[in-house]
Order: structure tokens, then C-alpha cells, then sequence
């Protein structure tokens, strides 16, 4: 039988070499001893734990496999605010960070800098106290965070204590991630069980760091690098680059591609070649920070409400990856336009699973020369719209087959038609049930007559179980259909029904708008409505009348001229006004045809300076807005969006070009 002090002796024993090896494993990516090994180590360790549970310590390496789960996290107030970046997109941009360096000290002739890798994943903050670790907590509003302690326990590369001796309180920063391997491989393996795909390593590590049983978590294969400490003064370093080896003797993983610069130009110099780097890296990093490298200059210059004025992330522009193209789909939109979209092999880009990408048209396939099993160059233009940019006929095998258009319609077997002179091939039968489900998802749209609570989601489903049919179906749903909806419930139902009923109290305007008729958006819908008064009139008007109305060119007139000739419009029409539509007094020409529409920009704009772009759409009746919020109706963006596009794009506004928002004055 083993003695409690014999036990103690050999724990400590234990725990030594368990530390050490998990370092060589985890931090050093150097393994001294095999799998095995190391197993029989750590069950010997976990035995004698058992039989001595007065021994366990908080930083005995049994802690990394999890314990019982939590009720909910606890919050930690950060000592000093974990704060966030400002962004940078070009060389420029960096030149200009220090320009405003210089500004604010003038008296500081050189700065010298350290860039680091900008990791896609979430920033922690682990506390030490006399060595060893006694809380970490997520980032949270900045100000406190959640405790996660359980959860980074588990982390391998972590250090529940340090390897040198550290006196006192210190507080460490940095990111947890997992590889882009893992990643896919957790993805992978989600998509299997039928669990929900994590859209980007970062939320992965979120959604692995948030699990209140640290076992869970445990299983996940999180990684970490350290990037800082909250206070300099918790340090015995005078600046980020000694800090790095302070961190990195203390046991803690540091990136391996961290630079110190002498001057800003070196920096841009990292930059790009972190860029060109970036696709064959292990993890999705999605730009670089830079810091300035003095301890004392970062005093001097401090912070900002929410960001530091000595560091700044040098972000990415659209990144690239390649996969394979799996399959081609044909989709049918409202207008009966058909497009292909690429069906892919997901992979992670830029921090975002892309399984599909659009290839626009026929011509685009052709040029491109895509066939189904080619490896393909994916892109996410502006970080955002992925594409195919083109194949690699170098990986061809023999097996790929061309991509070839449809001659009918996937839903409905209409012979399809690509007019002269236009890239697009359409559905010519406007009965067709593909253009029906668009139109009602049109319908019921922000861009239609925004019908709250319910979505295209719940439409496709009404539609699929043929509860609905058509626009006009809307108007005889019974509530009992909705609550009946997978999801749904009494409560639902009835918001949504009595959002339905609102509907019909609209404008002229804004019902055009919402029948989404081919070339007629939400500007030229409120000319016609202006000009027309009303839909008796609108609805009798030939293409000649319709080339009257001041902004409204030939195109539009042909595709009104066509779609309010159509019978089934008018059977649409007639129901519509049946199920009691009520349309407020139509908006006067000299009100502008932008009133009641807000505007946001973003990005360096090319046709127009800022200030002209504004002065129009004011003069034009709209308002502009310098703060996103559900209010904005359009975000116009130029070169270089920034982060507003990803918001608004998560708030559902509509995205402009430059060169739409410039039609959309033109007719305006
Ligand atoms: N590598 C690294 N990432 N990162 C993120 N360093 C770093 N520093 C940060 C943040 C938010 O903030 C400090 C500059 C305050």
C-alpha cells in the first residue's frame, strides 16, 4: 500500500513530466515520448489521484480532461478593458497610422514596430497568481467577460502553471483557435450527425470555449497563442518583442512568424508577405496587427474609448482557396432568369464555410471552361460574395465533364429561351411553380412588403406542402396552417397572420415594388405609382404610356408592357384587390423620389466624391446616415467596404454598387 507522503512525492513526480511532455507536445510541436507512454503516465496519475483526492491540485494535468458540468458561466471583471482594433486596408493606411503617431508625440523621431499574424479565432485572458493558473475569462463587452476556467483547462498548449517562477498577479492575452484542418474535420463530422456547420474557425472556438461541460470541450482540439499581458507593468520587459520571449520562457506558444520592424515600410513588407503566405498556413488568419514596440511610447499614446492608438490590424483583402466543383444547379429566380450555381466541396475561406458559389451565366461557364470534378480557385470578392474564379486544368484527371446548360426548365419542363443580345436563359412560363416560390419570397421580403415573422423559410415550406400557391394565397392562409409548421406555434402564427393582414394597407409604390416585376426596383416603382395615381390606370397603360413617365426607358416599358398584359397578372391583380389591398395617397414628384429612404456609405467611391453622393441623394428626397442601424435601407459601397458591409449584410439592408446607386439617381 502507498503512503499519502510516498503518493505526494510521486504525484509531484508525475505531474512534472506530464507538464513537460504536454509542452514538447503542444507548445514545442516536438514530442519526447510516444502516445503510450505518456498514457500510462497520466493513468498512473489519475489512479493515485483517485485513491488521494486530497492531492489534486489545480494545475495537475487530470484538470485538462473536464469536470462536471456548469450551471451557467459566472462574469470576471477585467483588471484593465480588453479592448479592439481599428482597421487598416492598405499600405496607405499604415503610412498614415504612423503619421498620426508622429502627430500625436512629434517628439519621437523613430518608431519601431512588432506585426504578428492576426488569428481568426477568440481572445482569452488567463490569470497566473504565484505561478499558477486560477481563472481565464472570454473577452466579452471588453469591459467583463465570461469565466471559462474549466474550459481552457483542457487546452494542451496552455500552461496550467509556469515554467519560471512569477511572483504575484499576471494576466496573459491571447487567442484560442483551431487549425483549418480541425476545423473541417469538426465540420465534417457535424454535417454526419446532422448537428448545424460552424461558419468559421472563430465561431468554433467560441462555440467550443461556451460549452458548460468542459468535457465537451476537452474533445475539441482547441489551440493557443499568447500575444500580451493587461498591465506592462505585471513584467520585468520593456516592450512587445522581449515580452514575447518573457511569454514564450514562461511556457506559453508564441507565433512563430512575429516580426519586429525597424520602420513602417518594413512593416508593409511583412504584411504582404504574410499575405502571400496566408492559403498555405495551418489556420485562417484574416489580416496582421500591428503594435508599436515600446512599452513606454504605448503609455504615452494610450487608448481610445475602444481601441489602442499604438496598435492597428492591417486587414486582408478577398482571399482565395481552391476545391472541387462537385456539381452544377440550376436555379430558377422570380423573373424565370436561370442561374448556375456551383455546387463545392466545402472549405473554409477567409473564415466562412462556402459550399456554393454563383457562376452567374452560360457565358461564364463557357469562358471559363468549368467542368463538374475540376479543382477550382474559389474567391470571396470583399470578403464576402464567393466565386469561381477559374479551374486548374493542371489537376485534371480525365474523369471531369463539361457543364452544360439545360434546354428546359429544372421545375417545370418549359423550353428554356436566351433572347439576342442577353447573357441570360429564361423559364418563358410565368405559371412556372420555381418563379411563383421566388416571387413570394420577393413578396414577402424587406425589398417587398416586408411581412414580419414571416420568412422564406416558412413560404418554401407552405409552398412545398401546397398550402400555398401563389402571392395571392397569402391572403387565405389560416393561422392554424402556420402554427402547424415545423417550429411554429400558436404565437408565431398569429404574429405572422396579423403581419399579413397589415400588408394590405401600403403604398401604390410600394406594392409595384414588392410583385417584383422584371427592371422595376423601388425607385421606378414610386415614379409609376406618381405618375399613374393608381392601379386601374397603371394596369391599362401600353408600352407607349409607359415611356411617358420620365425616367422609365425602353426596357422597363417592354417588361410592364408584357407583365400587365399577361392574363395571369391580371388574375393575380384582381385577387389581390379581392383579399381588401387599401393604397395610401401616392408621394408627389417634387417630395423626391428617394423620400422616405435612407442611405449609409462605405468605401472609397469612384464616380462620385463623398459629398456629391450625399448632396444627391438628399436632392433626390433621401436622407443619409453616417451609423448602421435597421433603419438604412441602402448601403452604397465603394472600394475597400470595411466592416459595415458584413453588418449590414448580417442585417439583411440592401447592398448597392457604386454603378447601381448611380442608376438608381439617374432614374430617380
Ligand atoms: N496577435 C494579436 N492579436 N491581437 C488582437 N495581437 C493582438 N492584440 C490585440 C488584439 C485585440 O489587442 C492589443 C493590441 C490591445
Amino acid at each position: 500500500m502507498t503512503s499519502e507522503n510516498e503518493a505526494r512525492q510521486r504525484l509531484a513526480t508525475l505531474r512534472r513530466q506530464l507538464h513537460h511532455h504536454a509542452y514538447q507536445y503542444y507548445v514545442l510541436d516536438n514530442p519526447l515520448i510516444s502516445d503510450g507512454e505518456y498514457d500510462r503516465l497520466f493513468q498512473e496519475l489519475l489512479a493515485l489521484e483517485e485513491e488521494f483526492p486530497q492531492l489534486v491540485t489545480a494545475d495537475s494535468p487530470s484538470q485538462r480532461v473536464g469536470s462536471l458540468p456548469l450551471e451557467g458561466f459566472s462574469s470576471v471583471a477585467h483588471s484593465h478593458p480588453m479592448l479592439s482594433l481599428e482597421n487598416s486596408f492598405s499600405d496607405d493606411d499604415l503610412r498614415a497610422f504612423e503619421d498620426k503617431l508622429r502627430r500625436f508625440l512629434p517628439d519621437v523621431t523613430t518608431f519601431t514596430y512588432v506585426a504578428e499574424p492576426k488569428l481568426d479565432g477568440l481572445a482569452v485572458e488567463l490569470i497566473y497568481q504565484e505561478g499558477v493558473l486560477v481563472q481565464a475569462a472570454t473577452r466579452g463587452d471588453g469591459r467583463s467577460g465570461e469565466d471559462i476556467t474549466a474550459n481552457i483547462r483542457t487546452i494542451g498548449a496552455i500552461p496550467l502553471s509556469l515554467q519560471n517562477a512569477h511572483a504575484g498577479r499576471l494576466e496573459v492575452r491571447g487567442e484560442v483557435f483551431l487549425s483549418s484542418a480541425d476545423f473541417n474535420r469538426l465540420n465534417r463530422q457535424r454535417g454526419e450527425a446532422g448537428d448545424p456547420l460552424f461558419a468559421n474557425p472563430r465561431n468554433a472556438a467560441a462555440g467550443s470555449l461556451r460549452q458548460l461541460d468542459s468535457r465537451l470541450t476537452a474533445r475539441r482540439p482547441l489551440d493557443f497563442f499568447a500575444y500580451g499581458v493587461s498591465d506592462p507593468d505585471q513584467v520585468p520587459v520593456r516592450c512587445q518583442s522581449e515580452l514575447f520571449h518573457h511569454l514564450a520562457a514562461l511556457g506559453f506558444k508564441i507565433n512563430p512568424l512575429i516580426k519586429r520592424c525597424d520602420d513602417i515600410e518594413a512593416v508593409i513588407t511583412h504584411y504582404h508577405h504574410l499575405s502571400s503566405m496566408r492559403t498555405q498556413l495551418p489556420y485562417e488568419i484574416d489580416g496582421m496587427v500591428v503594435k508599436v514596440d515600446d512599452f513606454e511610447l504605448q503609455g504615452r499614446l494610450g487608448n481610445k474609448a475602444r481601441s489602442p492608438r499604438w496598435a492597428i490590424a492591417a486587414k486582408f483583402p478577398a482571399s482565395q482557396g481552391t476545391t472541387i466543383l462537385r456539381d452544377v444547379e440550376f436555379q430558377v429566380g422570380r423573373t424565370g432568369a436561370i442561374t448556375p450555381v456551383a455546387i463545392l466541396e466545402p472549405l473554409a475561406i477567409a473564415g466562412v464555410v462556402v459550399s456554393r458559389a454563383t457562376l452567374h451565366n452560360e457565358d461564364d461557364i463557357t469562358r471559363k471552361d468549368l467542368r463538374r470534378g475540376d479543382t477550382v480557385l474559389i474567391q470571396r470578392a470583399g470578403d464576402v460574395i464567393p466565386e469561381v474564379v477559374k479551374p486548374v486544368p493542371e489537376q485534371r484527371d480525365g474523369s471531369e465533364t463539361p457543364v452544360r446548360m439545360p434546354t428546359t426548365c429544372p421545375a417545370c419542363a418549359t423550353a428554356l429561351v436566351r433572347k439576342e443580345g442577353e447573357a441570360v436563359l429564361r423559364c418563358p412560363n410565368t405559371a412556372c411553380p420555381a418563379q411563383k416560390l421566388r416571387s413570394l419570397c420577393h413578396f414577402v421580403s424587406k425589398a417587398g412588403l416586408d411581412i414580419d415573422g414571416l420568412g422564406s423559410k416558412a413560404v418554401e415550406k407552405l409552398f412545398s406542402k401546397g398550402l400555398l400557391e401563389d402571392i395571392p394565397g397569402l391572403y387565405s392562409l389560416k393561422k392554424a396552417d402556420l402554427a402547424a409548421l415545423e417550429g411554429w406555434g400558436e404565437k408565431s402564427a398569429a404574429k405572422a397572420t396579423r403581419a399579413i393582414e397589415k400588408s394590405k394597407k401600403t403604398s401604390l409604390a410600394r406594392f409595384l415594388a414588392a410583385l417584383g416585376i422584371r427592371h422595376i426596383g423601388e425607385v421606378t416603382a414610386g415614379l409609376l405609382a406618381e405618375y399613374f395615381q393608381n392601379l386601374e390606370h397603371l394596369s391599362a397603360a401600353s408600352m407607349d404610356d409607359f415611356l411617358h413617365v420620365e425616367g422609365i426607358g425602353s426596357q422597363m416599358a417592354e417588361s410592364l408592357a408584357l407583365y400587365f398584359a399577361d392574363p395571369a397578372t391580371r388574375d393575380l391583380l384582381k385577387r389581390l384587390m379581392e383579399a381588401g389591398f387599401e393604397f395610401s395617397e401616392p408621394t408627389q414628384r417634387d417630395a423626391g423620389a428617394l423620400q422616405g429612404t435612407t442611405f449609409l456609405f462605405t468605401g472609397k467611391l469612384q464616380l462620385f466624391s463623398r459629398s456629391e453622393a450625399k448632396e444627391r441623394v438628399k436632392a433626390a428626397g433621401g436622407r443619409v446616415t453616417s451609423s448602421l442601424g435597421k433603419k438604412v435601407d441602402y448601403l452604397v459601397c465603394g472600394d475597400k467596404p470595411g466592416s459595415k458591409l458584413n453588418k449590414a449584410l448580417e442585417l439583411g439592408i440592401t447592398i448597392l454598387e457604386e454603378q447601381q446607386f448611380q442608376a438608381m439617381l439617374n432614374s430617380s
